[in-house]
């Protein structure tokens, strides 16, 4: 039995992590997360209070982080600002918790000497043409495009140094795009089933040709926890299940699967330095530590996550104003 620091707990893919956590091991969970906009408490409802605590404070706060590290046996990081719109209109957030988080930790790891788990996203290579065979591998150089990816960037990359110059105990993850429950709406599937469900037409950056490689955020979690079981130290490894589809096609299917026509949806403006596509070489990963994801066909673990959706209205419902007010002002 483990005692687990997770950060960013309290967002999409931290929460989904804590409940299969706690539902399939005995480890006991502490969860520090700032409760940004992006946090939510109703995330973590229904968790077994003897092995779980949440503790709300910033990744920043060194001599907290200092303490909550010194009393785990594993770091997991999760915690990000994490969406590239909102860095186009605000970088400071980003640099602060992306980079000086991620500084704090390794600086209590190596204090401390636990191990700690990166996790990373594929946006760090920056992007493919449509029509290039390559995808991402582990050695492909990193070319990010954004204020979220390039902090993301530097983040993976103070990680590298902590391994080498310092000798920490530690392993990195960069994963495509997740989908599934508990999904802030401001990102794209969750804010087109939540439109539907409102009656607004879903929205669609330019011309929707760009491509990204879904993965429902159970198979992310799973791969996640296989590396922290087996990955070999100062390791990297991609996170993929061969999910690309482009964002028509994706838009397409939520509609009919939604009952609606698959043409009625809006072209917005598109996003400033919009990657085209991005696409996962997982071989590292499949053939070194046998892993696979659950869900291979993308329409079943969509039609779970609309259920969801439609079934949490009050999740969700007390951020759409404000989310649909902020893409407005954009045009988007
Ligand atoms: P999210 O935005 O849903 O959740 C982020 C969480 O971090 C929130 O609960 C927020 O309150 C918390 N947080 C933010 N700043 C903090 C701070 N300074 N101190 C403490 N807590 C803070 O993000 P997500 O989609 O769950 O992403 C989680 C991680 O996975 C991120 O590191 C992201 O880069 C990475 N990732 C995400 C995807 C994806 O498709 N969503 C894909 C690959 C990698
Ligand atoms: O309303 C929309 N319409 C639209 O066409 C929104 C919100 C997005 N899009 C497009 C932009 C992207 O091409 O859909 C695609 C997906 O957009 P996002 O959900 O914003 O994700 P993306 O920018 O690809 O980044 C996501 O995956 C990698 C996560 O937000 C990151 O945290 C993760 O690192």
């Amino acid at each position: 039995m483990s005692k687990i620091l997770v950060t960013g707990g309290a967002g999409f893919i931290g929460s989904n992590f804590v409940h299969h956590l706690l539902a399939n091991s005995d480890h006991t969970v502490t969860v520090i997360d700032a409760m940004t906009y992006a946090g939510n408490r109703a995330s973590l409802d229904g968790l077994p209070s003897g092995r779980f605590e949440l503790v709300e404070a910033d990744i920043c706060d060194e001599p907290l982080v200092d303490k909550l590290v010194a009393d785990s046996d594993i770091v997991v990081h999760f915690a990000a600002e994490s969406h590239n719109d909102n860095s186009l209109n605000d970088p400071s957030p980003f640099i602060k918790t992306n980079l000086i988080g991620t500084y704090t930790l390794l600086e209590a790891v190596r204090k401390h000497g636990k191990r700690y788990h990166h996790v990373s996203t594929d946006e760090v290579y920056g992007d493919l043409e449509l029509d290039d065979p390559a995808k991402f591998t582990e050695n492909t150089p990193y070319n990010p495009s954004s204020p979220y990816s390039s902090t993301k960037a530097g983040s993976d990359l103070l990680v590298r140094a902590w391994v080498r110059s310092f000798g920490i105990t530690a392993t990195l993850s960069n994963c495509s795009n997740n989908y599934g429950p508990r999904q802030h709406i401001e990102k794209f599937i969750p804010r087109q089933i939540t439109n539907v469900i409102c009656g607004i037409r879903p929205k669609l950056y330019g011309a929707g040709e760009n491509v990204r490689d879904w993965i429902h955020v159970d198979d992310h979690n799973s791969a996640v926890l296989e590396i922290i079981n087996s990955g070999r130290n100062g390791e990297t490894y991609l996170i993929g299940a061969n999910g690309e589809m482009n964002n028509l096609e994706v838009i397409k299917l939520i509609l009919k699967m939604m009952g609606k026509d698959e043409m009625d949806f809006d072209h917005v403006n598109d996003r400033p330095g919009h990657d085209m596509r991005y696409a996962i070489d997982n071989t590292k990963l499949v053939d070194e530590l046998g892993w696979q994801p659950q869900y291979k066909d993308f329409e079943s673990g969509l039609q779970a996550t609309i259920d969801w959706y439609k079934e949490n209205e009050a999740w969700w419902r007390p951020m759409k104003e404000a989310t649909e007010a902020k893409y407005a002002k954009a045009g988007q």
